[in-house]
């Protein structure tokens, strides 16, 4: 497959400054009639050129006017066509099986619906159009089904006309009077009830809002559409961005390769982001929910107003709507706890990417499938590059930056560099440096050591960095790093305030005076800067700061690596001081000034994948045992607090409230302490608790924790989940993902009989997400030495790419992973990417992540 260069960027030849689209809609057979004005762009002489992907023309007009074959011709998929003059009417007819459409890309059937997918590239299999994010055209659609079978019609835009036909068939048409690109287009037809509602914006305009789902299923969707409401008001309040068409639509859909699509006032969503209720959904299904609801509706500005000019510049709208969507959601619950979760899922899906061959800046230089790209690096690092910039700019500033941005790109399509700029004219920023942010790949490493003169009563912070060679980055320069830092007094537990400091060279030392006595340093306060931070602190130092320090990221932070330092030391036969974390935890348990939601993160080990991130050669085994063996001293030597915790927070009625879900939350880490201290009621407690539950977040945990034990109990409740959901395919996926994520010792070979389990199919990407994407996150379980744990998720990525490339692609990163192990283990993994490599037809999707995972 051919690679795409950013810096082969050229503006498009033509422009499409209006399109009209007619669809002929049947899942067996959809006729789909175009006609674009094209306008040439700039002195040139070169044809019009419209991509197309798997779809031939049955008709092609010029000015109304069929052109002779020999006018126009394919390649690679694209139609061009030679035009004699400035501006014409292109008119094409084509026709799709959405039935048979298994890429999810494109136009396709679920569950009886009819829906689209364009982002990236999907608008090409559905007609000739320049797919490029830099052509923006007004659309309009006229929409003819079965009235019958497709009773609702929705397109982007505002509803104009409806009618219906003598055949039993209905149309309607729509129009959307913003100019977007077609990744941002969308149609759903189906037999769909809504939940409708109303928004009045700020400036008193009301908004009609619908949630459409099928018609069992609106009673789930209440927290959606509150969700909806909030993040309305949110960005008027914070951005002063309001809505701007009269209707703002949702479908859920069950056959989706995401998470949720942006299409202007049609977002089109998986259902699992969609529907909650207590029964059966969990408090993160809810935060979940109401994250992504947030993340789509924020994309109306951060995305749509002000769209990518081209794919590398993604993280422009995928980084910035990650960075408003977290905060939205901190606004709405606890701002510590949020910011510790977005570090758990950085560090746990970014941090591996960036240390591995799959490492990419935020800022792309190529690709060869874009679809491989949509990352947690160009999301989740991308909106920590708009986090530093915040923090260095302060509230005011930022928010001066953020208005100047859209103000000077509303409706253009922008890069990267364009945001930037704006932050630096409309903040009063220089970011020259920091602009290595989207440049460089890798993950900073900081040292940080603290050097005390009695003498003249002071401290010198030396700070070091380093960034490692990423794949076609051997050098690096140093990067502009914002940590912002306290400096305790051990005795009186204070310190004389938190400061930025901005680390620009190699190394630097910052002088700080007035200590009689060695402070203890408090260092990346909040997760300030995306970076590895390394220090001398001693044991002792680290149980101070999570027992003292005063800021809740930072305090958590101490306890995660008192925990590691343990860990790590065990992993590899060297001794350690549980004790030390022991007492941590009891000082924690015991200090009620605190959020339960806080206690239950910052109790919390380290998981096994994280550990492994630690080590230079992960030991699968050693890390399991290890952490095994810690968590059941925690369970031991604190079990009388796991019981009184566990006894004492049981919630009588349900309630979503930060303060119930966190409840539930430290309820649940009780538990599962309670169970690793091997207590012989452990699976009865567990049982109870999965029996009793009025809520997932309760039954869901307890089913968890009996999965990773051997007991009757266990079988019992797996039995007993499966049939009260087997016909809920979103909750089904649960029972799926708590075996293939289950620390029991055969979880490999459970995995194996499910796959096999006539409730498993690769047509449904949430089922093989929550049974191989959960198992390959597994370290213990997917590294089994045999290799049979990469011999089934290689058999899945191959049968599945046979159907749907994207999300066979998602599958093969764990399996780049192969020069963190031993030897043994490094050849199965490499010989299963040789494997699939092999395959006859393999998709471009899948031949770039496996080639590049081998480097
Ligand atoms: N923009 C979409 C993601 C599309 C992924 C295409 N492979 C959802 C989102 O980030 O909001
Ligand atoms: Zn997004």
């Amino acid at each position: 497959p051919s690679v795409i260069r950013r810096s082969d960027y050229r503006s498009p030849d033509w422009l499409v400054p209006h399109i009209d689209l007619e669809f002929d809609l049947d899942p067996a057979l959809t006729r789909v009639r175009a006609q674009l004005s094209v306008t040439r762009n700039g002195g040139h002489d070169h044809p019009l050129r419209l991509d197309g992907d798997g779809i031939v023309p049955l008709e092609v007009m010029v000015d109304g006017r069929p052109v002779s074959p020999d006018s126009w011709h394919l390649e690679a998929g694209a139609l061009i066509l030679t035009l004699p003059g400035d501006a014409h009417l292109v008119e094409t007819l084509v026709e799709l099986v959405p039935e048979s459409n298994s890429k999810l890309m494109g136009l396709y059937a679920s569950g009886g619906l009819l829906c689209t997918q364009c982002e990236a590239e999907g608008f090409r299999r559905i007609t000739f159009f320049p797919d490029r994010p830099d052509v923006l055209s007004r659309y309009s659609v006229r929409m003819t089904a079965d009235k019958a079978r497709f009773p609702i019609l929705l397109a982007n835009g505002d509803p104009i006309d409806r009618g219906d036909l003598d055949d039993g068939r209905h149309w309607a048409v729509w129009h959307d009077p913003f100019p977007k690109p077609c990744y941002l287009f969308a149609l759903v037809a189906g037999d769909l009830a809504c939940n409708a509602d109303q928004f009045v914006t700020a400036s008193g305009r009301t908004v009609q809002l619908g949630i459409w789902v099928k018609e069992s299923d609106l009673p789930r969707t209440g927290h959606a559409m509150t969700a909806l409401k909030n993040s309305m008001a949110w960005d008027e309040r914070v951005y002063g961005r309001e809505y701007d068409l009269d209707v703002f639509n949702i479908v859920a859909v069950a056959d989706f390769n995401f998470g949720a699509m942006e299409n202007k006032g049609l977002n089109i969503f998986n259902s699992r982001y969609i529907l909650a209720d207590p029964e059966t959904a969990t408090d993160i299904d809810y935060d979940g929910v109401e994250g992504v609801v947030a993340h789509e509706y924020f994309h109306n500005w951060s995305g749509n107003r002000v769209t990518c000019r081209d794919w590398f510049q993604l993280s422009l709208k995928e980084g910035f709507t990650v960075f408003r969507d977290q905060n939205f959601s901190a606004d709405m619950g606890s701002h510590a706890v949020k910011r510790i979760e977005d570090v758990r899922v950085l560090r746990a899906a970014q941090f591996p990417e960036d240390s591995g061959p799959l490492a990419h800046p935020v800022r792309p230089e190529s690709y060869m499938e874009i679809s491989n790209f949509y990352t947690a690096t160009i999301y989740n690092k991308g909106a920590e590059l708009i986090r530093m910039i915040a923090l260095i700019a302060g509230p005011e500033r930022f928010r001066a930056g953020a208005d100047l941005y859209f103000d000077r790109h509303d409706g253009e399509a922008a890069t990267c560099e364009d945001f930037v700029q704006a932050m630096e004219d409309g903040a009063g920023l220089d970011l020259g440096q920091f602009r290595l942010w989207y440049e460089q790949a890798g993950t900073p490493r900081v040292q940080a050591s603290l050097i005390h003169d009695p003498v003249t009563e002071s401290v010198e912070l030396v700070l070091e960095q380093s960034l490692p060679p990423t794949p076609g980055q051997p050098v690096k320069q140093p990067m502009a790093i914002p940590l912002r830092v306290a400096l305790f007094n051990p005795v009186t537990a204070t310190h004389h305030g938190d400061e930025l400091l901005i680390l620009t060279d190699a190394r630097e030392s910052f002088a700080f005076s007035g200590f009689a006595t060695p402070p203890i340093l408090s260092i990346n306060r909040g997760f300030s800067a995306p970076v590895i931070i390394q220090t001398d602190r001693s044991q002792a130092d680290l149980a101070f700061l999570s027992a003292h320090d005063d800021d809740p990221f930072a305090r958590y932070e101490a306890m995660q690596q008192l925990m590691v330092n343990v860990l790590i030391a065990r992993t590899s036969g060297r001794p350690a001081d549980e004790q030390a974390v022991v007492d941590a935890i009891r000082y924690t348990l015991t200090d009620t000034a605190l959020d339960p939601a806080f206690v239950a993160e910052v109790i919390r080990l380290p998981s096994e994948a994280y550990l492994g991130d630690q080590m230079t050669r992960v030991e699968p085994d050693a890390i399991h045992t290890a952490r095994e063996a810690l968590q059941t001293r925690i369970g031991v030597d604190l079990e009388h607090m796991w019981r009184d915790i566990h006894a004492g927070t049981k919630a009588n009625i349900f309630s979503t409230s930060p303060a119930a879900k966190g409840a539930r939350k430290l309820r649940n880490a009780a538990l599962h302490y309670l169970a690793a201290s091997g207590a012989s009621d452990g699976p009865a407690i567990a049982f109870a608790q999965f029996s009793e539950a009025d809520n997932m977040t309760e039954r869901q945990a307890a089913l968890g924790t009996l999965a990773n034990g051997h007991s009757a109990e266990r079988d019992a409740a797996l039995d007993i989940f499966y049939n009260r959901y087997c016909d809920d395919a979103l909750t089904l996926d649960k029972w799926f993902q708590t075996q293939a994520f289950s620390l029991h010792p055969d979880t490999a070979d459970h995995v194996a009989a499910l796959a096999l389990h006539k409730d498993f199919t690769l047509a449904n990407p949430n089922r093989v997400r929550a049974l191989f994407g959960a198992f390959s996150a597994n370290q213990w379980a997917f590294h089994h030495r045999s290799g049979k744990g990469y011999r089934m998720v290689a058999d899945c990525i191959i049968a599945l790419d046979k159907l749907n490339p994207q999300t066979a692609a998602r599958l093969v990163p764990p399996l780049g992973r192969w020069k963190r192990f031993d030897e043994g283990r490094a050849s199965l993994m490499r010989a299963e990417l040789q494997r699939i490599l092999a395959e006859p037809g393999l998709s471009k999707d899948v031949t770039e992540q496996a080639s590049k995972s081998l480097n």
